[in-house]
């Protein structure tokens, strides 16, 4: 919450009783706003290893074996699948750092991400 402090010579009649007062007007509405979110996605290809890709899901998301085994193998069926929800800098981080580890390892694993 936040209080706006009005100056005394700005408020109606403020001169009839010599002044001096200030009014404090208050709002209730949060001043912040929630970020926008934003889904991290890993593509399906026919050439990754799934040990690979179950290792990127460890390092750059901080998965269990279990957990990272779980999203590589829904992706390896389904096509598609989240690894994640972020802020917009912090997905874009993380696309970028798995892009370049792929690459850096001559995979073509694909990641990207989409609005929620
Ligand atoms: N389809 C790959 C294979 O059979 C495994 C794989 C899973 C690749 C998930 C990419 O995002 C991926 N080796």
């Amino acid at each position: 919450m936040r209080a706006y402090i009005i100056p005394a010579m700005a408020q109606k009649d403020s001169h009839k009783d010599g002044g001096g007062q200030v009014g404090v007007i208050t709002r209730t509405e949060p001043k912040t706003k929630k970020p926008s979110l934003y889904k991290v996605l890993l593509l399906n290809d026919d050439y990754t290893p799934m040990e690979f890709v179950v290792h990127v899901l460890q390092q750059f998301f901080s998965k269990s074996a279990e957990e990272a085994t779980r999203i590589m193998l829904h992706v390896h069926q389904k096509g598609v699948g989240v690894c994640g929800v972020y802020t917009f800098e912090i997905a874009e981080t993380k696309v970028t750092q798995v892009m370049d580890f792929a690459k850096k390892h001559q995979q073509p694993l694909q990641c990207t991400m989409e609005k929620e």
